[in-house]
């Protein structure tokens, strides 16, 4: 195969150019410098009175090509071959197949018509990077669409399916086919005059004030962190002023928005989400699975099966008592109904998704199930005897799962003579959104099981992050150690407001106490108390404040109480709750003092980073982006921020060290410093490096 990314072929009087630059035909340099060639190629022919411009591969152009962000800029840039499309003399339609994003819709926008075949999306996804349309798309997508849908596009960076985008006006026909035929049959149809073409910069942008102050005053509302959304309603509001003005404020706001460090924390994120689909086990070949069994009808039971109802898959739902199992179905029904309202799917599919559905009090009917996922109390006992039976019961080569999130797989499987087929999914609540599934690898659990669970997460439409064996895992495991930072905090004096308030003007949607209600004060209390016979004497408890909320009965809003009082959709302050910290503080002999938000924020992080660092050092995770994806997807972390060891770079092994020996002071047993950390801040490597070609 030639290296070349871009080809032209004549066909009579038409000329086709055909982009192909697997895996998304991401317009690098080469397929740039590859379309200037193609039309001074074209214009030398001399012969062609209409190019059809198509990708060959699963998609048109899927955008710039991301890799290429921070490094040098090589010419020409995309702004500059848009223009030049535009401005060539012979009438170009663009034909889309696939996802047309970002760059890619802003390359067919440069064209003089759009033709898409039924199945195909477009979108400016670029605010979920941290930028925004830098080739155009800002300017032509209103003078196609209007202000409101050009806002909508670039604001939600949403997939816009093709028919929506006929009536959007951002493309011009729908057509069925293979792409080739149907690029030269609408060149074909613009000779003919039976598809219209234009410059898209000649258009005129119907000027829509109150659609951009609306759209400001909802970014700065709902997006108060970020820089880039404003900065795409700024380029939107020029493009009903002079073009070559606009795309100059469009390039203006784009170089503002790129050496962002929140562009490089939500690019991070993006490739993140991706590299930790390579593990070990990639070349295994998973096993098939069709059957589905679900082993429990509560909260996490009912979105397992929920969630894999709304894949396509078939599903066993076993409780114990026929008014467990109503309530199970009747949740799973509920959850599904939500779907169809949220427009995740239709009444017909929600109708055939409860159609796939059994539900029994007999794990015999497990005997055919393909994998089976025990999601019942977080009781080792409980959770044993399941496994045995299942054991007796499932058909050879079945694969029987946990969705424990903390309790020990290796022992889970030691119950059962299959040890190998046996492995942890642990789904995050509630289980049908959440896209988190953290996939728990035994020591004895065989490759081609662990690519199973990885399978299975993309029909869920999961992001699958693999991780060994220990309490907790990779995200439970760091959770536990940070919130005890947060505890002492409020110990020694911070107030549990003040703490939410600074996390969440760091970025995250909620506080740890906010989190806590939300999640139930129960469950902590409970970890707490199945953790106290194995907790080290000279470890400062940081409980007894949560202890004291739960022990009075007040679990947060299950309970209409907790840090936070609960009253229909209001949320208010706790009047009761400074007594009781008083009162703790006294106990434990703590003088209340103050800390700045920034003082809460720097132990809060070093205490994730500290322990993440752990978990990698440990092998309980294979990267340190596996780690930012685990907390981006499973954790509320703010995706700006890259996850706790991308965050972790921006302020160096050095400094951390250096805080955690200035903490330890004050606790040695809790701030101590990670090996890992300690060698990276001697080598002054980042967990960037470690990341790389892994
Ligand atoms: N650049 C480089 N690599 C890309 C890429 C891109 N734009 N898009 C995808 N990849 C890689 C990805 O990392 C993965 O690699 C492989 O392709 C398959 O992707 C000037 C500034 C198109 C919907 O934001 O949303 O244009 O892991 O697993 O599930 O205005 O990829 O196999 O090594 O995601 O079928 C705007 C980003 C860029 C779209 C396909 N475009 N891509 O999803 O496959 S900024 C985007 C996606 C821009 C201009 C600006 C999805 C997809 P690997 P995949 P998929």
């Amino acid at each position: 195969m030639s290296d070349k990314k871009v080809s032209v072929e004549f066909v009579e009087d038409v000329a086709l150019i055909c982009i192909d630059n697997p895996p998304v035909n991401a317009s690098g340099v080469a397929v740039r410098q590859g379309l200037v060639a193609a039309l001074s190629e074209i214009k030398e022919a001399g012969r062609t009175k209409a190019i059809g411009l198509y990708c060959a591969g699963r998609t048109f152009v899927a955008g710039a090509d991301i890799t290429e962000f921070g490094k040098p800029p090589l010419e020409p840039l995309l702004p500059d071959v848009c223009n030049n499309l535009e401005d060539f003399e012979t009438p170009i339609v663009a034909v889309i197949h696939g996802t047309a994003m970002g760059g890619g819709l802003e390359t067919a926008m440069g064209c003089h018509a759009r033709v898409a075949v039924p199945t195909a999306k477009v979108g400016l996804p670029e605010v979920l990077l941290g930028v925004l349309p830098g080739a155009g798309g800002t300017q032509r997508a209103p003078r196609l669409s209007g202000i409101p849908n050009a806002l909508d596009l670039i604001l939600s960076g949403r997939h816009v399916p093709a028919k929506e985008a006929l009536e959007m006006g951002l493309i011009d026909r729908i057509e069925e086919g293979s792409i080739r035929e149907v690029a030269l049959a609408a060149a074909r149809d613009v000779i003919l005059g039976k598809l219209p073409t234009r410059r898209t910069c000649d258009l005129v942008t119907p000027r829509d004030d109150a659609a951009l102050e609306a759209a400001m005053a909802m970014v700065q509302k709902k997006h108060p962190h970020l820089i880039s959304p404003q900065k795409c309603v700024e380029a939107v509001a020029a493009s009903v002023g002079d073009f070559k003005q606009g795309l100059a404020t469009e390039r203006a706001a784009f170089m503002a928005c790129l050496p962002s460090a929140q562009s490089k924390g939500l690019i991070h994120a993006f490739f993140g989400e991706r590299a930790v689909a390579n593990i070990p086990e990639k070349k295994a070949q998973a096993r098939h699975v069709a059957a589905l069994g679900v082993i429990g009808g509560g909260t996490m039971g009912s979105g397992i099966a929920t969630s894999a109802l709304m894949a396509g898959l078939s599903v066993t739902l076993i409780e114990v008592t026929q008014e467990a199992l109503d309530r199970g179905v009747a949740t799973i029904s509920a959850n599904l109904d939500g779907a169809v309202k949220r427009g995740k799917m239709s009444d017909a599919k929600r109708d055939a998704a409860l159609g796939r559905l059994t539900a029994s009090t007999d794990m015999m009917t497990l005997a055919d199930a393909d994998l089976v996922i025990e999601a019942v109390f977080e009781k080792m006992e409980i959770k044993k005897d399941i496994f045995a039976k299942l054991d007796g019961i499932c058909k050879e080569g079945a694969i029987l799962a946990s969705n424990t999130s903390y309790l020990d797989i290796n022992e889970i499987a030691a119950v059962t003579k299959r040890p190998a087929d046996v492995l942890g999914l642990h789904f995050f609540s509630p289980a049908h959104i959440m896209k988190l599934l953290e996939v728990v690898v035994g020591t004895q659990t065989a490759p081609e099981v662990v690519a199973t669970g990885f399978a299975l997460a993309k029909t869920m439409r999961k992001v699958a992050v693999r991780a060994g064996v220990c309490d907790g895992f990779i995200g439970n495991r760091i959770l536990g150690h940070y919130l005890k930072a947060g505890s002492y905090l409020v110990l020694d004096g911070a107030h549990p407001y003040q703490v939410d308030k600074a996390l969440e003007r760091f970025g995250f949607a909620m506080g740890p106490h906010r989190v806590g209600d939300l999640a139930g004060l129960d469950i902590g209390y409970m970890t707490r108390k199945r953790l106290a016979p194995t907790r080290p004497t000279e470890e400062r408890y940081g409980g007894a404040i949560a202890d004291q909320l739960s022990e009075n009965g007040w679990n947060g809003r299950k309970t209409g109480k907790g840090y936070y009082v609960y009253d229909g959709r209001e949320t208010h302050e706790n009047p009761d709750l400074n007594v009781i910290l008083d009162a703790e503080r006294t106990k434990a002999g703590c003088a209340p003092r103050t800390f700045s938000d920034d003082d809460i924020v720097d132990r809060y992080m070093t205490a994730m980073i500290s322990e993440a660092a752990r978990v990698v050092e440990d092998g309980i995770a294979l990267r340190p982006v596996d780690v930012d994806v685990v907390f981006l997807m499973g954790y509320g972390f703010p995706r700006f921020r890259g996850g706790p060891l991308h965050y972790a770079d921006s302020i160096g092994a050095a400094a951390l060290v250096e805080r955690i020996e200035s903490y330890a002071k004050e606790d040695a047993h809790y701030w101590q410093v990670p090996a890992l950390l300690q060698q990276m801040a001697e080598s002054g490597s980042t967990f960037a490096d470690m990341n790389k070609g892994r």
